[in-house]
């Protein structure tokens, strides 16, 4: 849905991701931090009527064709507005389900098995300085870890997100204060990774289109 964006349900209670991510922090983190960045988005685009048609991820793909003066807003609120919408997705209560199948089967192709992935994209997310988020996409067929500042995301390099995990302070201060390892650790319990394999799917579709 385009302008007026709206914040998405968490699609959970917030207490459900307990005790690998706490209650307090969840209902902050989406009820304060992603409802100001959808605020601030639609603040941007309140007076650009001619871009209020866009869907947030091709406001994110064609950051470029902006007026200057909302370039920034867009693209920390709507990167934060699209980013907070798939991670909330990417967690499930009650997690610790393995990824199978198709994208089991890349994951292992790409890093040797899901254990290996997990630390390479943990790595990507303890060595983030400050603020920022660690990734797994899909970049030329072939699944790659990486990570961004702030609320940037492959998109805006064109890709598109397999899987993503945010790694500010606010998504862990509360419980584990300065212990990104441990937050990163305790997370992967809460994936979610039948969406995963959805967001996978999407990503190969896009590469795929993208090619011909
Ligand atoms: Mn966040």
């Amino acid at each position: 849905m385009p302008y007026p964006f709206k914040l998405p349900d968490l699609g959970y209670p917030f207490n459900s991701l307990e005790p690998h991510i706490d209650a307090q922090t969840m209902e902050i983190h989406h009820g304060k931090h992603h409802a100001a960045y959808v605020n601030n988005l639609n603040a941007a685009l309140e007076k650009h009527a001619a871009f209020q048609g866009r869907e947030v991820d091709e406001l994110l793909r064609t950051l470029s064709s902006l007026p200057q003066e909302i370039q920034t807003a867009v693209r920390n609120n709507g990167g934060g507005h699209y980013n907070h919408t798939l991670f909330w997705q990417w967690m499930t209560p009650g997690g610790s389900r393995e990824p199978s199948g198709a994208l089991a089967q890349a994951i292992t192709a790409e890093f040797g098995s899901v254990d290996k992935f997990k630390e390479t994209m943990t790595q990507a997310g303890m060595t983030r300085f400050g603020s920022g988020w660690a990734w797994l996409t899909l970049d030329g067929g072939r699944l790659k870890v990486l990570s961004t500042a702030n609320q940037d995301n492959p998109v805006m390099d064109g890709l598109l997100p397999v899987l993503g995990v945010d790694v500010w302070e606010h998504a862990y201060y509360l419980k584990y204060q300065n212990r990104r390892a441990d937050y990163l650790k305790a997370w992967w319990n809460v994936v979610n990774w039948s969406k995963v394999a959805d967001t996978y799917e999407k990503a190969r579709q896009h590469a795929g289109a993208k090619t011909r």
